[in-house]
């Protein structure tokens, strides 16, 4: 006789919607990130509970060795030209690293080292990111659709906010020229 098989967490990869799983979930608003876009005026123009972001990360068990997996649904739209963005961050344990794959919609991974190097990588259904340690990392929904992406992580790196506050080396705005949609500026 067989043993009896369990039903693991399913995750719709078009979408990154989860089922058969105990989530944890956070929204992030646009009044919970003040002084955060270039064009704070627009930031004062806008919906102060506007949800910027949602993650969604399976419950599960914590520890050295544990992963944490999620999935991030970042919202098409933009503050002035600046595109919807996560807050962005190192990991607490600086040694930690992490995996993301773009699942639906398109969008950039920045990525800075600790002397403050960015660097850009495409985010489109598939796409896999290898986040090194000692490595920031931020999403930008430069697209018209929900950027949905999914996250697996060591439980015990933890995030530091507070390290990147003046925030990250380069910003993406839309772009005025009609060949690219997007343009990324040194802060
Ligand atoms: C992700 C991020 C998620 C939200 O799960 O936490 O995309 O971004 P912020 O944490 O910067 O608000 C991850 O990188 N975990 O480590
Ligand atoms: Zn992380």
């Amino acid at each position: 006789m067989n043993p009896d098989v369990i039903l693991p967490p399913q995750v719709a990869w078009a979408s990154g919607v989860f089922a058969n799983a105990p989530l944890i979930r956070k929204t992030t608003r646009l009044a919970d990130l003040p002084d955060f876009f270039s064009d704070n005026n627009a930031w004062r123009g806008c919906d102060p509970q506007q949800r910027l972001y949602d993650v969604e990360t399976i419950d599960s068990p914590s520890g050295e060795g544990a992963l944490y997996v999620g999935v991030t649904h970042l919202y098409a739209g933009k503050i002035g030209d600046e595109f919807f963005m996560t807050r962005g961050h190192f990991h607490q344990r600086r040694e930690q690293g992490e995996v993301y794959f773009g699942l639906c919609g398109r969008g950039l991974l920045l990525l800075q080292t600790a002397s403050g190097e960015a660097r850009l990588e495409r985010v489109k259904p598939g796409s896999v990111h290898i986040i090194p340690s000692f490595t920031a990392h931020r999403l930008i929904n430069t697209g018209d659709e929900t950027l949905s992406a999914l996250a697996v992580w060591p439980s015990v790196a933890g995030h530091d906010y507070a390290a990147l506050a003046g925030g990250f080396a380069l910003r993406v705005f839309a772009s005025d020229h009609h060949l690219q949609e997007w343009e990324a500026r040194n802060d």
